[in-house]
């Protein structure tokens, strides 16, 4: 028996995890010289697996780190939160389009969990301040939004003594980086004893990736995430998930005002700084202040302001990058019960992402339809999709793009019961 389930999907979206980039090139090169036919490997990913990726907000103290946490959980966006950790609804205009079409009665976006984490100082490495718990916390994120304070504020104390974002951005990086490199010396010294003295043959590759992993961090001085790395290091990376291989997403907060101008003296700097340490990481300037002060005015008098400013709200941005840098995205099924965003890791297949609605679909899958989203909104509905040929039938090597729309065609011999059946 065929069952359909609607299932969404859009268009492109560009990659920003720039490792996800990095790694396919890697992937590439490793795959240039011919070798015998064999089931293709997919290019592993750095960092965890799973669909339930956080972004730590990291920085110094007072920076506004939890002012803008603040915001998020007070904001129309938020739709759960724990002590020092939200869950906000990922903004899109294609699901505000489906939800609009369709009027479901049930409509799920995507969803991005972020933690606040208390301010680091210099030293934290080596247990300053609240050192080595906060560097904890940071090791259970997946990608760090970096918060740089660039607004001045005599009654707000800095504490470095004065506003100069580029040497925060200094102190954080090198805190990131030392940790790391600490930790590697103990894992390096503490297999070392097992496997050249204890004869742990088995692991002697593990432990020679690991020890290039340490001399990039602590001789050449650089992030993980910077390095270029085969894919058996990837899978020691992955192991150890280390702070400096998490994406960064920078975050300069302003004044009010000069985030409304778009001007501050830092803001060329820290595109220099960004550009020489994290080429290609994305620098995102918010009003803290502003930000707070529009979730106190609500979405209406707040949106008043904002135009009577001529300016926006950073937050949506913030939302959408934050999940991009977790290399997630999403595909939509939608019908009049319900829209919904699907959220899969990037370069999953088409059973996996069935298998995200129901374990069942991706044992019984027979086949993804798929629409572009773009198809969709441009022509109208779907028969008109099916009526220019744009309605596709995909199969089981098909890589899911992030927001198509899917209608899952598999097999319910497999003990599927009617309640588990798609709408
Ligand atoms: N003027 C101004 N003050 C701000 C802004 N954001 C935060 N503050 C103030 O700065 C102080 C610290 O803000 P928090 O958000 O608690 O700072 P934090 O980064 O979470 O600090 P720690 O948790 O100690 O690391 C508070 O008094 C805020 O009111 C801003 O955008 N502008
Ligand atoms: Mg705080």
């Amino acid at each position: 028996m065929l069952l359909r389930h609607f299932a969404i999907a859009p268009t492109v979206v560009t990659v920003e995890g720039r490792l996800f980039l990095r790694y396919f090139s890697v992937s590439l090169r490793l795959e240039m010289p011919p070798k015998k036919k064999e089931e293709e490997k997919p290019t592993p990913l750095m960092g965890r697996f799973g669909t339930s990726l956080k972004c730590g907000i990291v920085g110094l103290p007072n920076v506004g780190k939890s002012t803008f946490f603040n915001v998020l959980t007070k904001s129309a966006a938020a739709a759960e939160n724990f002590p020092f950790c939200t869950i906000v609804a990922v903004p899109d205009v294609r699901w505000d389009f489906l939800c609009d079409y369709h009027k479901p009665a049930s409509k799920v976006p995507a969803f991005l969990h972020v933690t606040d984490i208390a301010g680091l100082v210099q030293g934290a490495h080596e247990g300053q301040g609240l050192g080595n718990a906060f560097l904890s916390h940071i090791w259970a994120c997946d990608a760090i939004f970096h918060m740089i304070r660039a607004f001045e504020g005599e009654d707000v104390t800095h504490v470095e003594g004065d506003v100069n974002p580029i040497r925060d951005l200094g102190i954080i990086s090198e805190e990131l980086r030392k940790k790391d490199e600490e930790y590697l010396k103990d894992k390096v010294n503490s297999m070392d004893k097992t496997v050249v003295r204890g004869g742990d043959k088995k692991r002697l590759g593990e432990l020679e990736s690991l020890k290039k992993i340490y001399h990039w961090v602590s001789e050449e001085k650089k992030h993980v995430r910077f390095g270029t790395w085969a894919a058996n290091e990837i899978e020691v990376l992955n192991k150890h998930l280390l702070l400096t291989s998490k994406p960064v997403i920078y975050l300069v907060n302003l004044s009010e005002k000069d985030y409304i101008r778009k001007k501050n003296k830092w803001l060329a700097k820290i595109k220099e700084w960004v550009d020489n340490n994290d080429s290609g990481a994305v620098i995102i300037p918010l009003s803290g202040a502003l930000e707070y002060k529009l979730i106190e005015l609500g979405p209406e008098e707040g949106e008043k302001y904002l135009k009577e400013l001529g300016t926006q709200s950073a937050l949506a941005k913030i939302i959408t990058t934050g999940f991009k840098a977790l290399q997630l995205q999403y595909f939509f099924t939608a019908g009049k019960d319900e829209v919904k965003a699907w959220t899969i890791l990037k370069g999953s297949k088409a059973p996996q992402a069935a298998g995200k609605i129901h374990t069942d679909f991706e044992k019984g899958f027979i086949m993804a339809e798929v629409m572009k989203f773009d198809d969709f909104k441009e022509l109208g509905s779907e028969s008109a999709v099916k009526a220019a040929g744009k309605y596709k039938q995909e199969g089981k090597n098909y890589v899911v793009n992030d927001g198509d729309i899917i209608f899952f065609k598999f097999n319910a011999g497999a003990g599927l019961t009617e309640k588990k059946k798609a709408k």
